[in-house]
């Protein structure tokens, strides 16, 4: 196996990781990851202790014990392009020995289990604001899927043709189905839906402040969108700006993922929950006692 270049694999001069600044000590078997920076100690003031804390750019990372059990949390920011950095350097930090630069061999890969747990809109009436939402399929509006071959099943294809069709896109949008164990194991109790990923918060979520938007109507679009499968009917529940990054490079990475949603707001009812930082810090406690 060949050394992976230095302008490749970037380590900092302590020898950890270019952005998230870490050491491959740093990272335990389960990593909970949300957006805020400041959403990091809310997570982590419920460990028993915390044995490192490290930041760099919007990555904050805090590592301890939560009921005698090694967590990681790391915090993101926002959108699909940050997803592609850490996915890649986490797996990084398990999967390549920093000194000889080279991949360890298949039979030595470590599988991660990797919860998101962040925040999202609803777009459908019926899904109550504060409520936890378990992401099973996530779509893809987002270009990251044009530069790595994912490989998608015959539904997830179908469904992007049929969102690439409803919204006129002169591309297809990618759709990955997460781990189905972590979801049920993570998401017992919750809402399971199919989420879509957009590449910002505002247009591409059909908010309109001062900008029209190209497509009037994208948000009906998205709330009647429909397939059909043996499976049943397929509709989208609720966006935000991460999970399909996530499924997409943790198939291809061989990381189990999750992402867990708590949902703020309501595109159908236009309102905006009253109770969000309790659906977060719910959601943060169910995170920790299933992780
Ligand atoms: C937008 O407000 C942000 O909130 C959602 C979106 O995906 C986007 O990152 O997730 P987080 O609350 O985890 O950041
Ligand atoms: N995060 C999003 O990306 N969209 C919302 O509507 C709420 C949270």
């Amino acid at each position: 196996m060949a050394a992976i270049p230095e302008s490749e694999l970037i380590l900092n001069r302590d020898g950890s990781i270019y952005h998230l600044n870490l050491l491959p000590d740093h990272i335990s078997d389960t990593i909970i990851t949300v957006g805020d920076p400041e959403r990091v100690p809310l997570v982590s003031q419920h460990f028993d202790s915390i044995e490192t804390q490290i930041h760099k750019r919007e990555f904050v990372t805090h590592v301890g014990y939560y009921k005698g059990k090694r967590l990681t949390v790391i915090s993101t920011g926002m959108g699909t392009d940050n997803i592609d950095i850490l996915l890649n350097e986490l797996d990084a930090l398990v999967n390549i020995d920093f000194v000889t630069r080279e991949a360890r061999p298949l039979e030595e890969r470590i599988t991660l289990r990797i919860i998101r747990v962040g925040t999202s809109g609803a777009l459908q009436a019926d899904i109550p604001l504060g409520s936890h939402l378990v992401t099973e399929h996530a779509v893809g509006l987002d270009s990251l899927m044009q530069f790595y071959p994912l490989v998608e099943t015959g539904l997830e294809v179908e469904v992007g043709a049929g969102v690439q069709q409803a919204l006129k896109l002169d591309y297809r949008p990618y759709c990955v189905r997460g781990s189905d164990l972590l979801r049920e194991q993570l998401g017992a109790g919750m809402l399971v839906g199919n989420t879509l990923t957009c590449p910002g918060f505002y247009g591409p979520q059909g908010r309109v402040l001062r900008l029209d938007l190209r497509q009037s109507d994208l948000i009906s679009q998205f709330q009647n969108f429909r397939y059909q499968s043996a499976e049943g009917e397929f509709r989208l529940t609720n966006f935000e700006m991460e999970t399909a990054g996530y499924y997409a490079l943790g198939r291809m990475l061989g990381h189990d993922v999750v992402s867990l949603n708590a949902i703020v707001a309501n595109r159908a009812t236009g309102e905006f929950a009253t109770n969000a930082e309790e659906a977060v810090n719910s959601l943060i406690m169910k995170a920790l006692d299933r992780a």
